[in-house]
């Protein structure tokens, strides 16, 4: 056994007898109470999901196994001549609440290079579409695709104890996890290259052999490894992390769970608004048909977006109510290696004006950039400037934290998913008391 899934399964031990004894003694205590807004509004602010893997502050942003987006990135091992940790070194992290040392790391890159082979069937799935789906769309068939792989239907269909169940999770989600960077990739160069494709080089690390694959220069390795531990997960609630682990609740595995998940991301309210603010700017720079925008231009595309019933992409939160970290990580990312990009000035001034026009606006109840604000620029950067692609890197990601979720949600037994719903005639009656 690999010292990740040791020490995987030896926090588990210790982890079980909690969530038995919460269930045991202590079922009844409340947590909350659920009004009508929240029935009908989405579930905002219903709490009754458990993860320990990350957790939002409205007001802080997200912590990851109990570290800021700062502390995660200072406390892991960076990979030699690199600003960022790998990306393996994080699943350790995230799986574990352990920081690993170097040897521990360097057995997860090395386990991750072991399942790095994408079979050529999911390749020969990828070809058969056509060219013009959207990349999400291929991101999600090629996962599900490789369904058949699954060691989780293996074992459950040899009658493998519910006891168990984390064991075959973890090795679909770790086979799932170390083929992402390259299927992203194929993707990428699929579509947007000319079909021409670089294969995966053994000495590098998940988050290198990505930039690698996509045929991008450094320092895109690490803007990869940044953007790949800050898109990984977001608590339990959002749309892509729910809807996994909603259809891992059935026991379903891994891959139909993650395809699912992926398919979540794809709306524009959800991952996919990074896609949106890259072509949110681009329509505005097409629209005013010059380059030397000012303010007023800003506030005035702005406001024609809300006045005709549009969100402005990137910005609002179910949760935060404050800047995310994730934006304020990556723009500082921006202030350090492409202070004077003109696309980064133009994302600057819609983040000076944005926040007082919302509030002027008056509707949505968190002014402020989220992580999708700031994301694209510095991919177009670093030219890919093919907005479409991008919410499937947040997926590769956000594979991450929800690969790493369902592992926990079958080493803790959490059952299938089934909340209780009610007709409109009930909710009128329960206003009328
Ligand atoms: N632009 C315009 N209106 C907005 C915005 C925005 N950016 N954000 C919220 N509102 C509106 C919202 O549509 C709602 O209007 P109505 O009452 O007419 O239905 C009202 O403000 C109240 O919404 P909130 O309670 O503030 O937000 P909610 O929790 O419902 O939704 C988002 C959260 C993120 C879906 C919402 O802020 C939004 O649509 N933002 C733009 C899209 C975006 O950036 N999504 C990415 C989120 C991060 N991610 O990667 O998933
Ligand atoms: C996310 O990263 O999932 C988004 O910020 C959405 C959310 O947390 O609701």
């Amino acid at each position: 056994m690999s010292s990740l899934k040791e020490t995987l399964f030896k926090k588990i031990e210790e982890h079980r007898p909690r969530t038995t004894k919460l269930l045991k003694d202590h079922s009844d205590v409340k947590l909350g109470e659920v009004t009508i807004g929240q029935a009908i509004g989405g579930a905002r602010g219903v709490r009754c999901l458990v993860t320990d893997i990350s957790y939002l502050d409205p007001m802080e942003g997200i912590r990851f196994r109990g570290k800021t987006i700062p502390e995660t990135f200072e406390a892991l091992p960076k990979i030699p001549g690199s600003d960022y940790p790998s990306v393996e070194s994080f699943w350790y992290f995230l799986l574990t609440g352990d920081v690993p040392n170097k040897k521990q790391t360097d057995e997860v890159v090395a386990d991750f290079k072991a399942r790095r082979q994408v079979p050529q069937y999911v390749i020969d799935v990828l070809r058969a579409m056509p060219r013009d789906t959207h990349p999400m769309t291929l991101f999600s068939a090629a996962i599900l695709a490789m369904q058949r792989e699954s060691v989780f239907v293996r074992r459950y269909n040899e009658g493998m104890s519910r006891m168990d169940q984390w064991d075959p999770m973890y090795e679909d989600a770790t086979n799932l996890l170390a083929k992402l960077p390259s299927i992203g990739a194929y993707i990428y160069r699929m579509k947007y290259k000319a079909d021409t494709h670089v294969g995966t080089n053994m000495d590098l690390d998940w988050g290198g052999d990505f930039a690698h694959q996509m045929g991008i220069a450094k320092p895109y390795d690490d803007v990869s490894r940044m953007y790949f531990i800050l898109h990984s997960d977001h608590e339990s609630g959002n749309v892509s992390a729910h809807t996994t682990h909603l259809v891992a609740s059935a026991l379903s595995d891994a891959y139909y769970s993650l395809s699912a998940g992926i398919n979540g991301l794809a709306g524009p309210l959800h991952g996919l608004a990074n896609q949106e603010v890259l072509r949110w700017t681009m329509n505005f720079l097409q629209t005013l048909g010059k380059d030397d925008y000012t303010e007023e231009d800003v506030k005035q595309a702005l406001w024609d977006t809300l006045n005709s019933g549009q969100v402005v992409p990137g910005y609002g939160h179910a949760v935060l109510r404050k800047t995310d970290p994730r934006y304020t990580a990556q723009r500082e990312f921006c202030l350090k290696h492409l202070p004077d990009f003109p696309l980064f000035k133009l994302i600057s001034t819609i983040y000076k004006v944005t926040p007082p026009i919302l509030q002027e606006q008056g509707k949505a109840k968190n002014p402020w950039p989220n992580v999708d604000a700031q994301s694209g620029v510095i991919q177009w950067y670093y030219g890919v400037t093919e907005w479409d692609f991008y919410t499937v890197m947040f997926g590769i990601g956000r594979a991450i934290g929800v690969l790493a979720n369902i592992t926990w949600d079958r080493a803790l037994g959490y059952p299938i998913e089934r909340p209780k719903s009610l007709t409109t005639a009930m909710l009128e009656d329960a206003a009328k008391k």
